[in-house]
């Protein structure tokens, strides 16, 4: 029998799967009542199983356990899983076994989301049906479409760490930086988890500006400002805006995209990698690139009220892609105002500080990490604020000029549901207190 680790929208998409193809299988979670119980209930997927705190007997007459990315490998249950050499996979693996067109993975530490939904609407543009899913928020085992010609699969180092069989056509680690130390037991055991990917690709895609990848062999290679002629695609400053070309051909400028950044940059480039790999049309792809706006909560572009921009960046959850949001913001502005703070994670923030006390002239904390910043940061104008009411007012009347921007580098769990919710809120008081 099977076992489904986690009744989350992981758990759920696999017991709906199961259930379809009338698979015998037992649901355990951790906690007594999980957010998606009533569900599961309304859909009769409970007829074995457990809600509590993890026991042995869960494991009993198990022969596979699809285990949800947000258990640690740390649990107890793991361990049993892996005294009694039961198989253990991701609803990545299991989806790999199921799914009938071509699969692209995309993982790295930021921009994932970003590339993945690029690259899907450059797919579906170039008329095919391509399947964006994955830890973007659309369960691969939800997502299993006969009619698909690709899909399109943002892959976190969770989901990877509980995969060992998968066939993509191809892969790409966007960047590798600190993040979700706590899961893991030092960086380099991240990095490996993230390195992961690259066995399973038929065409392994290289960042050259990424240090840990640089020296990798590859199928493809995209970079900014390398004179490296493996390069299919690669972008080069010209003033202060970036051109995008195929070899010698210029396709695009900065100037003409909608989304701002050096970051975003490096995005088009994995997606126009990627995409040609798979035969997308130049032309198409470029189409797309230019109407792009970006995912919501990624260094979003608000509104302007009274000659200040406001920029919305809560998905950052950690310093690299905070460090991202200034420097993308202090190429277009001359003043920025930041709102930083919330449960700040096992990384070293020392290359943040530096920056912002070089560079931002005033900053709003809110959450946890409130009283830890305020005692490293010297800018000359540093508030605290006990909500995000308060952080938009508080920035409002401070910000003369330029641009404000929420970029936590943190988690969200101290004060919202998650990064959505801290997003939509920033964005709720930035316009209802307009
Ligand atoms: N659970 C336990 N015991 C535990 C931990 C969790 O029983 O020790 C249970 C919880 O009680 C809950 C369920 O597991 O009922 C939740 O499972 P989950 O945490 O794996 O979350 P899902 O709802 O299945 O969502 C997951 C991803 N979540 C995580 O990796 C934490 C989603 O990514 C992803 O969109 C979804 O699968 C579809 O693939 C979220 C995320 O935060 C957005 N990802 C991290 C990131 O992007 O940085 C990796
Ligand atoms: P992920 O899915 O990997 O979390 P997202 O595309 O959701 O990545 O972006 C998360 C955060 O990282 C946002 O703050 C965004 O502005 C920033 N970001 C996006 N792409 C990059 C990149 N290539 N390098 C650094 N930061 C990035």
């Amino acid at each position: 029998m099977k076992l489904i680790l986690g009744m989350g929208i992981t758990g759920l998409s696999v017991a709906r799967f199961f259930t379809n193809n009338n698979e015998i299988f037992r649901i355990a979670d951790s906690r007594k009542e999980p957010s998606l119980l009533k569900t599961f209930q309304k859909e009769h997927l409970l007829d074995n199983c457990y809600m509590g705190e993890w026991s042995k007997s869960i494991l009993e007459d198990i022969d596979e356990v699809i285990i949800s990315p947000g258990i640690a490998q740390s649990e107890n249950i793991v361990q049993w899983i892996r005294e009694k050499k039961i198989k253990l996979l991701s609803d990545i693996e299991l989806f790999g076994r199921h799914s009938n067109a071509p699969i692209i993975g995309i993982t790295g530490s930021n921009g994932k989301s970003t590339v993945t939904q690029l690259l899907g609407e450059m797919a579906i543009a170039s008329r095919l049906n391509a399947v964006i899913c994955g830890n973007i928020g659309s369960p691969v085992m939800e997502s299993i479409s006969d009619t698909a010609d690709l899909y399109i699969v943002e892959l976190s180092s969770y989901q990877l760490d509980y995969t060992s069989e998968l066939d993509l056509f191809a892969g790409v680690i966007t960047n590798i930086s600190p993040d979700h130390l706590d899961r893991y037991p030092n960086y380099e055991a991240y990095i490996a988890s993230k390195l992961s990917i690259y066995p399973y690709c038929e065409n392994v895609i290289i960042n050259l500006d990424e240090p840990l990848q640089s020296d990798m062999a590859g199928d493809s290679y995209f970079a900014i400002e390398k004179n490296n002629s493996n390069c299919s695609f690669l972008a080069r400053k010209a003033g202060s805006s970036y051109e995008v070309f195929y070899k010698d051909k210029c396709l695009v400028s900065s100037n003409e995209l909608l989304v701002v950044g050096k970051h975003n940059i490096e995005n088009l480039l994995a997606a126009l990698t990627l995409g040609y790999q798979f035969g997308l049309p130049i032309d198409e792809m470029i189409k797309v690139a230019k109407n792009f706006k970006g995912l919501p909560h990624r260094l979003e572009f608000i509104t302007s009220i009274n000659q200040v921009d406001f920029y919305n960046d809560s998905k950052s959850t950690n310093a690299v892609s905070t460090i991202t949001a200034v420097n993308s913001l202090l190429e277009k502005y001359s003043q920025v105002v930041l709102i930083l703070g919330g449960i700040a994670k096992q990384e070293n923030y020392s290359e943040l500080i530096e920056l912002i006390n070089a560079k931002v002239q005033t900053v709003v904390l809110i959450g946890e990490s409130s009283k830890v910043f305020s005692e490293q940061l010297s800018v000359p104008t540093l508030k605290i604020a006990r909500s995000m009411n308060e952080a938009v007012s508080l920035s409002k009347s401070l910000a003369k000029g330029g641009a404000i921007v929420l970029s936590p580098a943190c988690a969200s769990f101290d004060m919202f549901d998650d990064f959505n919710d801290r997003g939509d809120q920033f964005k709720h008081h930035v316009i209802e207190g307009s």
